[in-house]
């Protein structure tokens, strides 16, 4: 409480004030991860870094929807773990030998572009090299112009006259991780190749600065990401409240005549009416024969009465996402073949679920989902051999488990499980039309998924609340 009435002190205080306009930089929520976790995350990352190192982690790109509009803007994960900085243009550089600006030296300097108070009248308020020290908790920020001219200085060889940088081993000087931009190639169709960003920086870097080291990946990062903290947990939580009220308010409103995007409506309103700032993913609404398409967005057809509808959709909460599927019947009533197939998928899941224990491999709970639904499905005649593992797949293609977080698909090192890991168990069983089985289980696509979390005293599911067995749903869909 004492943080939060500091920070609130902290960013009355910073004003921009340029000709006579004053925007203010405000948090409107106050219920963010506070700044010294962000400022132990950074911590934690530089002293894993070799001798010498720098780490440089940048905001995500702003990305063009067409003429003057953009896409709305999320932040690359990457500097949400690490700083809670929200916004595009920023480029954060660790390095435990120290950052030369001005006349001292930092582990970490978030490089920020300068307030422009004319800008900000017509795209909003962003936080500058003041509000980054104040509000997010930096040790240090610079406008973004000093990036390029500090690097310069990071990486001058044995000749520069930096004294911070001196007495090196030449070797372990030269090493940079870059993370950032969240699309690694974009295709140029007229050029038959595509252009590799990362690599492309890489080399311009390279011819830059002498032959240093570059990678894109910062492994402690999946290590430390993988495992998530009390706040995490206490957002996660709260998307995953938000996200069940979504599938309620969408079971309860769904009824014969409406569309797939009208039942994703009803969703999408419980996520915004519970504060989610968007969903973690676009949300996946399919009907009849599309819920067996695994990413089926389009969400535009008519569903009709005895439709299964496949609802997977999950809201985001200052970053970090829920990932929830529900199938249920438009009808309100499962038929008997519909019921046969999503009971089947139930104790798949269950079974999932209750393999998720620490230190049980990464692949245990989808081992252990498959094994039921291939004796499920053979008990069906939909198969002829429970084991065979190449007709199961021809129902049930998808792995069972990923990782869950600032990401629909987190960062993780896919290694035995760990407590305090969060990831989710979403077994299914799809079957489109002309599958090799008798017709009347065409057209049933049934995917059930929940939000478990690692404990050391076994799997917690975090969305337990939410309506999962068939007779549940149908009495919710009742009342
Ligand atoms: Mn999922």
């Amino acid at each position: 409480m004492r943080h939060v009435r500091l920070l609130l002190l902290m960013v009355l205080c910073s004003v921009g004030i340029v000709q006579g306009q004053t925007f203010r930089y405000e948090l409107f929520d106050h219920d963010h991860i506070s700044p010294d976790i962000y400022a132990q995350r950074r911590a934690r990352v530089v002293a894993s870094l070799p001798e010498g190192a720098v780490a440089v982690i940048q905001s995500a790109d702003v990305r063009n929807r067409q003429n003057d509009v953009d896409y709305e803007y999320r932040q690359n994960s990457n500097m949400l773990y690490l700083t809670g900085f929200p916004h595009p243009g920023a480029v954060l550089v660790l390095c435990g030998r120290g950052i030369p600006v001005g006349d001292s030296v930092y582990t970490e300097v978030l490089f920020v572009p300068k307030r422009d108070p004319s800008s900000e009248q017509w795209t909003g308020v962003t936080a500058g090299p003041q509000e980054a020290m104040d509000v997010y908790g930096l040790q240090m920020a610079a406008v973004s112009t000093e990036l390029v001219p500090t690097l310069d200085r990071l990486f001058a060889d044995e000749r520069g006259q930096d004294g911070s940088l001196s007495n090196l081993p030449r070797s372990s000087q030269r090493r940079l991780y870059l993370d950032g931009w969240p699309t690694k190639s974009i295709p140029l169709l007229l050029l038959g190749k595509n252009l590799y960003i990362d690599s492309d920086v890489k080399r311009d870097l390279r011819e830059r600065y002498g032959n240093i080291s570059i990678t894109s990946r910062l492994a402690v990062l999946d290590t430390l990401r993988e495992v998530k903290d009390t706040a995490e947990l206490r957002l996660m939580r709260k998307a995953i409240a938000i996200t069940i009220d979504g599938h309620r308010r969408a079971m309860q409103a769904a009824e014969p005549g409406m569309t797939e995007y009208q039942i994703e409506a009803f969703m999408e309103f419980g996520f915004k009416h519970g504060g989610a700032e968007d969903v973690g993913y676009p949300s996946i609404v399919g009907s009849s024969y599309n819920a067996c398409i695994l990413h089926y967005t389009t969400n535009r057809r008519a569903a009709s009465t005895g439709d299964l509808i496949l609802a997977d959709c999950g809201a985001e909460y200052h970053g970090y996402t829920a990932d929830i599927t529900r199938t249920f019947p438009l009808s309100g009533r499962f038929t008997n073949d519909q019921r046969a197939i999503y009971n089947i998928v139930l104790e798949a899941q269950d079974s999932g679920i209750a393999a998720c224990v620490a230190g049980a491999s990464f692949r245990a709970p989808h081992e252990a989902a498959a094994r039921v639904i291939g004796r499920g499905l053979a008990a069906l005649g939909i198969i002829s051999d429970a084991n065979d593992a190449a007709e199961i797949r021809q129902y049930f293609m998808h792995g069972t488990s990923h990782y869950l977080g600032l990401d629909v698909h987190d960062a993780g090192t896919r290694g035995p499980l760990r407590p305090q890991t969060v990831l989710t168990v979403e077994p299914g069983i799809y079957i489109a039309a002309g599958s090799p089985c008798d017709p009347r289980w065409w057209n049933i696509g049934v995917r059930i998924e929940d939000d478990i979390l690692v404990t050391p005293s076994g799997p917690v599911n975090l969305s337990a609340e939410l309506e999962r067995t068939a007779e549940d749903i149908e009495a919710l869909m009742k009342r």
